[in-house]
């Protein structure tokens, strides 16, 4: 009874501990930028930074779109990166990407 309560137990986390971290996007709003390099250094810092799959700034909309892998960095770890460049941004609700 024991045993097989250690083997479950063992088990789920196992399966915990293999689970795939959920691919998320979010919506930054960013105020600030005025041309194409800024659109190049904010791409450029969220893109180094570690969890972030992939970033796209959009000048005309004043946004930014990252992907990234949930519990390797949060939202606010992004928009506190695009404060640091002078900007300022503020993260929106992030999603699971389908
Ligand atoms: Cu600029």
């Amino acid at each position: 009874m024991l045993r097989r309560l250690l083997l479950t137990t063992t088990l789920a986390l196992t399966l915990l501990a293999c689970r795939e971290p959920r691919a998320m996007r979010v919506e930054l709003a960013v105020e600030g930028m005025t041309c194409d390099s800024c659109v190049k250094a904010i791409e450029h810092e969220l893109g180094k930074m570690p969890g972030v799959a992939s970033c796209k700034v959009d000048l005309e909309a004043g946004k930014a779109t990252v992907e990234y892998r949930e519990g390797e960095v949060e939202p606010a770890q992004l928009a506190a990166a695009v404060d640091k460049l002078g900007y300022e941004a503020e993260a929106g609700s992030p999603a699971p990407i389908e």
